[in-house]
């Protein structure tokens, strides 16, 4: 018998919307709670930044792939990063407040229809925002659970208008050496990610533009970033200013500078070890925990299937 299971994907009343009307019924939401937590707790005036807090105005659709684990407040979230355009010390959010987020445009070329290039805001009036909590999984076994809006990034392939012959996309972050003192040295600027089409096509993969209901803070790279739940998270590039399209795949920022630790596919896998670090666990940040890392980054449902005619080799997951 032929069992059509309905996953969270499916579910009917989710919600999708235009980026500005996301963003301020998103922030009334916030509001609403916070008023919620003062008035329970009785002290007037002041807002706890606590993970129960922001979790209370998370909408459920946002929960449709239920994470199984806590939010990670956004004051670690935010504070906490891998952005090497600016700095390989975590603590670079300060320093990313200068970057400045608009006027921002995004190329689109190679194997396309018809290159161009287009405004953010205009891009962003063609797609509606939805809202999705993933877990995030860094090649360095620290993790973190967020609140991400945007849109599927199936929705960017179809604007872009690939051409048959296409088989990548790829994806380069932005270089302000005005404002990004990291850039320079011997690493191969800029930053270049890149996914197989079937891939970018898949229902998971997401373009966001926001996190916890607030537009992408410039150190979590905004104003637009990938976002690929099952893969190590060097494989979501930030503050992206082209997307070109391929027949031959990319030779990508961590490929080049390692290519036996950071490799193309980068997808989770708790028995494949890092050359210098076991994979097994991760740590959650602002937290001491330590929990078991899941093969896909616990996605399996949704991507194994990409990889169902490859060989099974260390190579898919490194
Ligand atoms: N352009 C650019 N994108 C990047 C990085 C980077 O250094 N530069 N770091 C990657 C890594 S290793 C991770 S884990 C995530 C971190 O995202 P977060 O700071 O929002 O947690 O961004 C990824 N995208
Ligand atoms: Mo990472």
């Amino acid at each position: 018998m032929l069992i059509t299971r309905l996953r969270g994907w499916d579910k009917p009343g989710r919600a999708v919307t235009s980026e500005n009307a996301f963003f301020s019924r998103r922030s009334a939401m916030g509001a609403f709670a916070a008023a919620g937590a003062v008035a329970g707790l009785g002290v007037a005036g002041i807002r706890p930044a606590s993970a129960a807090d922001e979790t209370a105005s998370i909408p459920a659709s946002a929960m449709r792939f239920d994470p199984g684990r806590p939010l990670t407040p956004s004051n670690v979230a935010e504070t906490y990063n891998n952005f090497y355009e600016f700095s390989t010390d975590k603590d670079l959010w300060q320093m990313a407040q200068a970057f400045p987020q608009r006027p921002w445009s995004i190329t689109f070329d190679g194997m396309v229809e018809k290159p161009f290039t287009i405004g953010l805001d205009d891009l962003l009036k063609q797609v509606q925002i939805e809202e999705r909590v993933y877990r995030h999984r860094c090649v360095e076994a620290w993790a973190m659970t967020v609140p991400w809006s945007g849109f599927p990034l199936a929705k960017l392939v179809a604007l872009a208008k690939p051409t048959s012959s296409a088989k990548y996309m790829i994806f380069t972050s932005d270089e302000d050496p005005k404002v990004m003192p990291g850039l320079g040295g011997f690493m191969p600027w800029p930053y270049l990610e890149g996914l197989t089409i079937a891939e970018a096509s898949n229902e998971l993969a997401f373009i966001a533009t926001g996190l916890y209901g607030k537009p992408m803070p410039p150190q979590n790279g905004g104003p637009i970033r990938l976002v690929v739940p099952w893969k190590y998270g060097f494989k979501s590039g930030k503050s992206i200013v082209k997307v070109s399209f391929s027949d031959k795949q990319p030779d990508t920022f961590w490929a080049q500078l390692s290519p036996d630790e950071y490799g193309f596919w980068a997808n989770v896998n708790p028995a494949v070890p890092h050359p210098r670090w076991s994979q097994a666990q991760e740590r959650l940040i602002g937290t001491d925990q330590i929990v078991a890392t899941q093969i896909y980054n616990g996605y399996g449902e949704w991507v194994s299937s990409l990889y169902a005619g490859m060989p099974q080799t260390r190579k898919l997951f490194m």
